[in-house]
């Protein structure tokens, strides 16, 4: 695989046979471009889209490689060696399925980058928290003096990363898409977060997606084990070494909480490492997610003192339940990364204690049942704005006993939020959806909501 040809095969541009085409041309389809032409082979891009994000960019450094676009070209896929796959694009695609039915290899920049990485790797998934661990991890690392390179879904495609030297450890975010296209992965540590359902529109059924998930812990390393989910406890091989986290008491070598006078430690066995009310992050599921970061920190030794600096230090990711504003004792969050219906029911519960919530959702549910959104919205929502595609879907699924009102934008939400706003409520955007049928991105949808907040201060 990834070799040069030796042979020159010169035919017409359309005839050409390639050493590897590259599906989708966004970061990762960038990145992989540079890779295979720094190895000298001769490629072809290919996307469905007519204009993608990596265009402009690719036009002015790559003037020799042919782009096919406006489909997934079924005669470029088939006239090449190999197939780098981004991960928006999925292996059931109409013209991959035809490519891997004639035998053609079809594998994605994390495989590569397996193939080639020097150093251990440490590796995140789950439908939530990923981003939020793998940061955690990459500080408790470097606080500990690890080189430490961090990238894969976070941001930093993979193949980036080769270009820093040979770091002493890997942190990687890995989603679904990326594992369903990586086959050599042999992490020194891995974890599934959680599962909860996502990408609904992508995979047949639940089981599908906790599949892709599962080749995490492909290989021989140490798995991290959520003890508190049902589904990622099934992934436990007993024949492999693991470790666990839990929000109860603990055992032996795992992490876990011990209650002691009211006060709520996180331990590993008796050893009691951070008092909760120590954390830089907030919410019970932040306390798991802090949790599976020392478990997977402590693969590399990590001493207890580097993890509770880096904990207490670290207070979240950008648009991830992060406190925008307080105007009139009313408490404005944004936490627009609530892309499923996962992270929108931690980010409620996180945040009840606080006060009635007013909720800002909707967007693009990829396909989801909502269903569950139904108890926690009664329990604790007082009036929900929906907004997006699937805006009558999540209407649906309300209790009539909780007022409801469709929104054009975020503009209108956040001032209709305002109006009914009380003293002590909080308004929390957490759509529970993905962006993309109103926003490039989630960090747009939450910048959007950040201005239109920080001009209700300035009124
Ligand atoms: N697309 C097409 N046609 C194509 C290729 C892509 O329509 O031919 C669409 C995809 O369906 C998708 C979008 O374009 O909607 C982007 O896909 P991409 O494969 O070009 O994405 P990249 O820009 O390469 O970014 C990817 C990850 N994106 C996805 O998996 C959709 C980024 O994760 C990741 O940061 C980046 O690689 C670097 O590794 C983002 C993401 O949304 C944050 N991930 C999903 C999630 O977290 O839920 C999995
Ligand atoms: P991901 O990278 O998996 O999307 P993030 O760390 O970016 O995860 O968090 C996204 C959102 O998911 C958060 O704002 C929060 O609402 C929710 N979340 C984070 N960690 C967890 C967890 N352990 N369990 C459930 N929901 C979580």
């Amino acid at each position: 695989m990834l070799c040069a040809t030796e042979k020159k095969i010169t035919m017409k541009e359309t005839k050409r046979h390639y050493d590897a085409v590259v599906v989708g041309l966004g970061k990762t389809g960038l990145s992989c471009v540079r890779y295979l032409l720094d190895e000298g082979l001769d490629i072809a891009v290919t996307d469905s889209r007519v204009n993608p994000p990596g265009l402009s960019t690719f036009k002015s450094e790559c003037t020799s490689v042919p782009a096919f676009l406006g489909e997934i070209n079924t005669e470029t896929l088939l006239s090449s060696d190999q197939i780098i796959l981004s991960p928006g694009v999925s292996l059931k695609n109409e013209a991959v399925k035809q490519a891997i039915a004639h035998g053609i290899p079809v594998f994605g920049d994390i495989e590569i980058f397996c193939q080639q990485a020097k150093a251990p790797i440490i590796a995140v998934s789950g439908s939530n928290g990923k981003s939020t661990v793998t940061t955690l991890v990459a500080a408790m690392t470097q606080q500990a003096g690890l080189k430490t390179c961090v990238g894969g879904n976070l941001g930093t495609p993979v193949l980036e990363l080769l270009n820093e030297g040979i770091p002493d450890i890997y942190v990687l975010e890995l989603s679904s898409f990326q594992l369903e296209t990586t086959f050599s992965l042999s992490a020194h540590a891995s974890v599934v977060l959680n599962i909860t359902p996502d990408h609904m529109d992508r995979y047949a059924n639940s089981d599908e997606y906790a599949n892709a998930k599962k080749k995490i812990y492909s290989g021989n390393g140490l798995m991290v084990i959520n003890k508190d989910d049902a589904v990622v406890k099934t992934m436990d091989d007993s024949s492999r070494q693991s470790i666990s986290f839990t929000l109860g008491e603990t055992d032996k070598n795992n992490f876990g909480i011990t209650k002691d006078n009211g006060e709520v430690w996180l331990c590993q066995g008796d050893n009691k490492i951070i008092n909760q009310d120590e954390l830089g992050i907030k919410g019970e599921h932040n306390v798991a997610n802090a949790l599976a970061a020392m478990a997977l920190a402590s693969s590399v030794n990590v001493p207890v003192e580097a993890m509770v600096k880096t904990l207490k230090r670290f207070s979240g990711l950008e648009h991830r339940c992060q406190r925008v504003a307080t105007i009139n004792k009313v408490n404005w969050f944004n936490d627009s990364k609530a892309t499923n219906v996962g992270a929108c029911i931690a980010s409620i519960k996180g945040l009840c204690d606080l006060g009635k919530i007013i909720l800002i959702a909707g967007g693009d549910s990829k396909g989801a049942d909502l269903s569950s959104l139904s108890p926690i919205i009664k329990r604790y929502v007082k009036h929900v704005l929906l907004m997006g595609v699937d805006a009558k879907k999540i209407a649906n699924v309300i209790d009539s006993t909780v007022i409801h009102d469709f929104v054009i934008d975020m503009n209108e939400a956040v001032d209709i939020a305002s109006s009914v706003a009380e003293a002590g409520d909080v308004v929390l955007l957490a759509p529970a959806c993905a962006s993309l049928d109103m926003y490039e991105n989630y960090q747009q949808r939450g910048d959007v909501f950040v201005a239109a907040v920080n001009s209700l201060e300035a009124r």
